[in-house]
């Protein structure tokens, strides 16, 4: 029977494959490089949907391709298990968290085996598991040791709907990321990473990772940390002892400060504060007690502020600044306080024009009045106003400022960044224990080494799991009192559990090694196969993981446990899986089920439209995607198998020269296509190939020419990294034994490469744009979509609709813009 069945191909090979094991990562040299292609690890939550479908996709081409390559491939999988979900689902359902999570991993693991990314089992884990956490224990007190795990009182994000605290980048808008509450302040003890302390290193090493991760990943991670540079400055506040230091991007403007602005929040307000503005000045306080940072930041909102009753003296000139309280200046950035430059700087210029504070130039830009038009002039220009700064651009007054101000004692160049420590821990239940405890004698005492894993405890169950504003571990009894490590008196265990972005910090260390048991990773192991050569998935995790894993790998380094500092050398960010130009979403009642899909399609045609429907990066819109045409596609590879009927390791030498030009020319340019992941365009060929291959068996010099069957053969293994199921059977139609997936990439002949190629003119509207060297065979179809795609036409197009496009293959295309 050749009927294209791919329930019965897929079930077959399913069993097949897991007797086969063709994806094992070979822990031994055996004279194969080694590549390492990891997938971003998915959190347990309901079975796979569209989106895993497309990025697990997507980085099964790389991990296909370079095993096909000869290469020995890692190619993990595992579960970013720990977090809030599951703690909800069992408070819901009167259960333990691990029942809801292990539960959606089997469900989320027997859909994986049926997708088919080409994982090695072998090395699963799941961040929830004991045997992981224990290292992630381990290492948080190998952080501590190093000074770099730190308890400290401070602000944070309190979500009140969750019950536990946000690190900053948890707050979206103002709001829970996950719950979508409106996030509030409160002051709590709480443990941190000191990431700061490696704000300039994560910032340098990004040189490396240039041309090799997304731009904008980049840009965001720069931004993120924020690093600028300026100069602090000292201010004698009267009646006051001590200076206050300012930190300013803007040295250059100093002769323009007319006030003075420190944090409503920062201890320093509170203590300067005069008696008569006192009773003002806590009741603005409780105000900003309540807004989240990002509204503190916006500079949509109108100003407001409280005058401290006191004044600050410039340094430069001897004046008398008034010192105010406002939001808008945070008590943990820079010094909490400001010197306002408000005809430079927009947010002093609001904040002057509403408290009727004068507005003086000293960057003379040409422009017209900030006090006037409201608008601060903030671009470069002639210093005026400014004493001896007077004449210089900006560049030259920071510069000479800052000599100025050394020279004196007055202040000197600095430094900052936006970036603060990671804020560490959560008070919920199901996370990895913080492995210290607190003694009333001995203070913070960490738990011994051969003492881990600090267990959660198993007898928990809904309500027990309850967020109280503390940790529910801290109400557990038998859990929390423990004995002192060191003295051996009563004391309480730390009740709080890890942000789970600790867990996936570390994970891709532990897959090079998952069962080893002297410590996180097997340093030999990570050696062989560290760094990451290509991580795959969304860009959602653009900041937060990717900076803390960074963060990890450097500290890692300096603990002599690896010889690298970044982790992942390149990084593709998969776009989303859309529906009708909208992202699926649950309220929306949108989602495209790809259980369903499956079941209609069969996973070969799944994954084939997903890959097909454009660049990796971008978006696909499902509405867009023609699964028939791919399910009919696959048939007809099916078909071709089937037909062939030359013998497996017939010499293709003395087959028909114009199938086989096809063939290899197939095989260069494909090979090319997949290196630069334009996976879609490298499907075309193959398509191509197939439809050469049909008219060479049904027209050509049939089914029993040697060159069939080398064209035959090529399909199967060129599309064994997207279709695999089809590919597999295709394969052993031919007459091979299994797998296709290490049979060994095609290499083109060059003789059979060259082409004669012709010079194509592009027209719009009549005038050449562009000259593309194409094919003498091009087709129709395929001579528009290269002019189509024309970067010059496209330009000279300018945006305007086309009303007709005439293509004359292979010389002349045409094309008309409506007027
Ligand atoms: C005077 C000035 C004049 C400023 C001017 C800017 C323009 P980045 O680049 O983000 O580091 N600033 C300093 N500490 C602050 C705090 N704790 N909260 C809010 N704002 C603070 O920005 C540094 C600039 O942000 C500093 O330079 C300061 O304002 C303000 F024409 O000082 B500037
Ligand atoms: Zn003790």
């Amino acid at each position: 029977d050749d009927g294209y069945d791919p329930r019965a191909i897929q079930d077959k090979w399913q069993a097949r494959w897991a007797e086969l094991d063709p994806f094992k990562a070979v822990e031994e040299d055996d004279g194969r490089e080694r590549r390492y292609a990891l997938d971003m690890f998915p959190y347990p939550s309901g079975d796979l949907h569209m989106g895993h479908a497309e990025a697990y996709a997507i980085g099964d081409v790389a991990a296909r391709y370079w095993r096909q390559r000869g290469y020995n491939v890692l190619h993990p999988i595992g579960w970013d298990s720990f977090g809030l979900p599951a703690e909800n689902a069992a408070i819901k359902r009167n259960e333990h968290p691990a029942q809801w999570t292990y539960a959606n991993i089997e469900t989320q693991a027997s859909s994986f085996r049926r997708y088919a990314p080409s994982f090695d089992w072998s090395r699963r884990l799941h961040t929830s598991d004991p045997e992981y956490y224990k290292w992630t224990q381990w290492l948080f007190l190998r952080f501590y040791e190093r000074g770099l795990a730190y308890r400290r009182g401070g602000q944070v994000n309190w979500c009140p709907n969750d019950q536990t605290v946000l690190a900053n980048e948890q707050v979206v808008g103002g709001h829970c990321e996950r719950c979508g509450a409106l996030v509030e302040r409160r002051v709590l003890t709480q443990w941190y990473f000191k990431i700061t302390e490696y704000a300039d290193r994560l910032l340098d090493d990004m040189a490396a990772l240039e041309g090799k991760w997304p731009d904008r990943v980049l840009l965001m991670q720069r931004n993120w940390i924020g690093r600028s540079e300026g100069a602090d400055v000292d201010f004698v506040i009267e009646g006051r002892d001590e200076p206050v230091t300012v930190y300013t991007t803007r040295p250059d403007t100093l002769y323009g400060a007319t006030f003075m602005v420190v944090a409503a929040d920062a201890d320093l307000a509170e203590e300067i504060c005069a008696p008569e503005q006192r009773a003002a000045f806590e009741a603005y306080r409780e105000e900003v007690s309540r807004e989240s940072e990002i509204e503190r930041l916006s500079t949509e909102r109108e100003k407001t502020g409280v005058f401290l009753g006191r004044y600050a003296i410039n340094p430069v000139n001897g004046e008398r600044l008034p010192i105010w309280a406002s939001d808008y200046v945070l008590a943990e950035y820079g010094h909490g306080a400001i010197m306002a430059v408000p005809a430079h700087d927009q947010r002093d210029l609001d904040f002057a024009l509403k408290f009727g504070l004068p507005v003086r130039v000293v960057v003379d830009t040409g422009e017209p009045d900030p006090a006037e038009t409201g608008v601060a002039t903030t671009g470069d220009g002639r210093i005026v106003n400014s004493g001896p700064l007077d004449g210089l651009n900006k560049a030259d007054a920071i510069a000479r400022i800052i000599q100025i101000l050394e020279e004196k004692g007055l202040g000197k160049a600095a430094v900052n960044f936006r970036l603060r420590d990671w804020l560490v821990s959560r008070q919920r239940f199901w996370g990895c224990p913080i492995p210290i405890v607190h003694c009333p004698s001995c203070g913070e005492v960490p738990v011994p080494d051969d003492q881990l894993p600090v267990l959660l405890p198993d007898d928990l169950r809904g309500a027990d799991l309850a967020p109280k504003g503390t940790s529910p571990l801290a109400a557990a009894e038998n859990w929390v009192n423990v004995d002192c490590p060191k003295c051996g008196g009563a004391a309480k265990r730390d009740s709080d559990t890890m942000d789970t972005f600790v867990d996936s910090s570390w994970y891709y260390f532990r897959y090079c090694s998952p069962g080893y048991e002297d410590g996180p990773f097997d340093v030999e192991q990570v050696r062989k196969w560290m760094p990451v050569d290509q991580y795959t998935g969304g860009v959602e995790h653009a900041i937060l993981h990717l900076l803390y894993s960074r963060f990890f790998t450097k500290v890692l380094y300096d603990m002599g446990m690896v010889d690298f500092t970044e982790p992942f050398t390149r990084l593709v960010n998969q776009g989303q899986v859309i529906l009708n130009g909208k992202a699926m979403s649950k309220s929306l009642g949108n989602m495209v089920d790809l259980g369903e899909q499956i079941e209609q399609w069969g996973v070969d045609v799944v994954r084939l439209a997903l890959l097909f429907s454009g660049p990796p990066e971008d978006d696909i819109d499902w509405a867009d995607v023609s699964p028939s045409g791919m399910s009919k596609f696959l048939a007809r590879v099916h078909r071709i198998a089937a037909d062939v009927t030359s013998a497996p390791g017939t010499d293709p030498a003395g087959g028909a020269v114009d199938l086989r030009r096809v063939t290899h020319r197939t095989i260069d340019e494909a090979t090319a296509l997949i290196e630069q992941h334009r996976y879609n365009v490298a499907i075309a060929r193959i398509m191509s190939l197939v439809t050469a291959t049909r008219r060479a068996i049904d027209d050509g010099p049939g089914p029993a020419d040697p060159a069939v069957r080398e064209a035959a053969e090529t399909i199967a293994v060129l599309l064994s990294l997207f279709a695999p199921y089809t590919a597999e059977e295709a394969w052993e139609r031919l007459g091979h034994e299994p797998s296709v997936a290490t049979a060994g990439w095609p290499s083109a002949d060059p003789s059979l490469v060259v082409q004669e190629s012709v010079t194509c003119v592009v027209q719009v509207a009549g005038k050449v744009r562009d000259r593309l060297q194409v094919p003498p065979d091009i087709s129709e179809e395929e001579l528009e979509r290269l002019a189509l795609a024309s970067a010059k036409v496209n330009e000279a197009l300018g945006g305007a609709q086309i009303n007709r496009v005439i293509v004359r293959p292979p010389k002349i295309v045409n094309i008309v813009p409506a007027k």
